[in-house]
């Protein structure tokens, strides 16, 4: 059994609750809109502002998308998709979305910041890209609990999938991941097909585990009261998809305070 000690996103959500506040005992962040109107910002592996044009259009590819155009950037705007990173849209054009006027983001401004059409194609951004398959899974989801299915599951999934999976319960509370079924393309580093499982508001920081193959993963449970879910499928073979649950526990329930068990 391996033991993962995770670092805690805490000093991030309080950072992010400051900006974006509660409701309802659940955490608010525009992030998790991003999936409504099928824009989504990505960055390098490398960290931020790492992408050239030719970079970006590859990174929106490789999930089955193509780099947002300014229409659906904004239209992901107006329903609160809030990002503080410039990034490579459609046609070379840089910039991003601002829902919320601040002093360190934006200029103050609310609108899509617009860098406008970069000439130099080898500056380095982050990227906003459009993918309108990946409307049909994933979501947010604020239930005490709930089964999480691949697309089209008892099916087997298509190819060319993406699914974000963003969970938040009550604050307090932790969550844990129990999987029924489990049977992903199989490769040795899951760079086909995968789901990977991120304990936190969004699959940048938090990482927790990449998963493929047959093997049921042990149960994960997260440190905060959020954990974010993605599925990838690329654009051949499939499999039989995965199922599995999560409920939500007052964290007082547990002995070990910010420790998480993998297989
Ligand atoms: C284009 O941008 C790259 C990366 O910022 C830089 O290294 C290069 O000098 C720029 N080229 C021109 C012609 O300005
Ligand atoms: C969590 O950690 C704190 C201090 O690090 C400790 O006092 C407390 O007993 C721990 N709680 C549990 C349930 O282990
Ligand atoms: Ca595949």
């Amino acid at each position: 059994m391996r033991v993962f000690t995770l670092l805690t996103a805490l000093c991030l959500l309080l950072k992010e609750a400051q900006a974006w506040g509660y409701k309802d005992g659940i955490f608010h962040n525009s992030i998790w809109l991003e999936q409504a109107a099928g824009v989504y910002h990505r960055e390098s592996r490398k960290g931020r502002y790492q992408l050239t044009y030719k970079e970006a259009k590859a990174v929106c590819k490789y999930e089955g998308g193509s780099l947002a155009t300014y229409q659906q950037l904004e239209a992901a705007r107006q329903i609160g998709f809030h990002v503080c990173a410039a990034g490579w849209f459609d046609r070379g054009r840089v910039g991003y979305p601002i829902v919320k006027a601040g002093a360190k983001c934006g200029f103050g401004k609310i609108g899509i910041v617009d860098y406008g059409y970069r000439l130099n194609k080898s500056e380095k951004w982050d990227v906003y890209c459009y993918n309108p398959n990946s409307k049909e899974c994933g979501g947010v989801l604020t239930d005490p609990k709930r089964i999480i299915q691949s697309p089209g599951f008892p099916d087997e999934y298509q190819d060319e999938q993406i699914c974000y999976w963003h969970i938040r319960v009550k604050l307090g509370q932790r969550i844990v991941l129990h999987f029924l079924e489990f049977d992903v393309e199989d490769d040795t580093a899951c760079l086909a097909d995968y789901l990977e499982v991120y304990d936190s508001y969004d699959d940048v920081s938090g990482f927790a585990g990449r998963f493929c193959g047959e093997e049921l993963p042990d149960d994960i449970i997260s440190t905060g009261n959020v954990m974010t879910l993605k599925f990838l499928s690329d654009a051949s073979v499939t499999a039989g998809g995965f199922q599995l649950h999560y409920t939500a526990h007052d964290a007082s329930q547990f002995s070990h305070n910010h420790t998480h068990y993998l297989h």
